[in-house]
């Protein structure tokens, strides 16, 4: 199985522009309790780089581009995220960097649960431990 889910968020455009609503349990697949984005990253900067024990995420790029890898320890893919109508779901205990961000690049990110600096797993020998149950 893939380790890149997309959902695809209905645009509600008219004549004046484009729109597109996020729901808790419908196009997300779970309760939003915190959102945050991420915006002026400098040219070359790479993010991420960690893992999570509990935390489910949907990440999306409303404006630019950026690339994420994703690795749960076994398969290691990569998708392009450059559609404000694509959203990349990101699972618990999965390792993520996201690589050449665009100038523009707003990315948004609504998590399953708050901000804990312990649940992160920012070694990634220690993620792989955890994935094969040593840890
Ligand atoms: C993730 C990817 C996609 C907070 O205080 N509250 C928050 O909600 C977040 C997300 C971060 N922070 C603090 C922690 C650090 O001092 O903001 C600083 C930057 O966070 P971090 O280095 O973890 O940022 P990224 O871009 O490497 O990773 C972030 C999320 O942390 C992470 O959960 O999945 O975006």
């Amino acid at each position: 199985m893939s380790l890149i889910q997309i959902v695809n968020f209905q645009p509600l455009g008219d004549e004046r522009g484009s729109l597109v609503a996020l729901e808790a349990n419908k196009s997300v697949p779970f309760e939003i309790k915190r959102v945050y984005y991420i915006f002026g990253t400098k040219e070359g900067v790479s993010r991420g780089f960690h893992a999570h024990c509990n935390l489910k995420q949907v990440a999306v790029c409303v404006t630019g581009s950026c690339r994420f890898v994703l690795d749960n320890g076994k398969q290691r893919e990569e998708v392009l995220l450059d559609c404000s109508t694509k959203g990349l779901i990101i699972e618990d205990l999965t390792w993520r960097e996201m690589h050449d961000f665009s100038p523009d690049c707003v990315l948004l990110v609504l998590a399953s649960e708050h901000y804990d600096e312990n649940d992160y797993i920012r070694d990634y020998n220690e993620f792989l431990k955890v994935v094969n149950g040593e840890g």
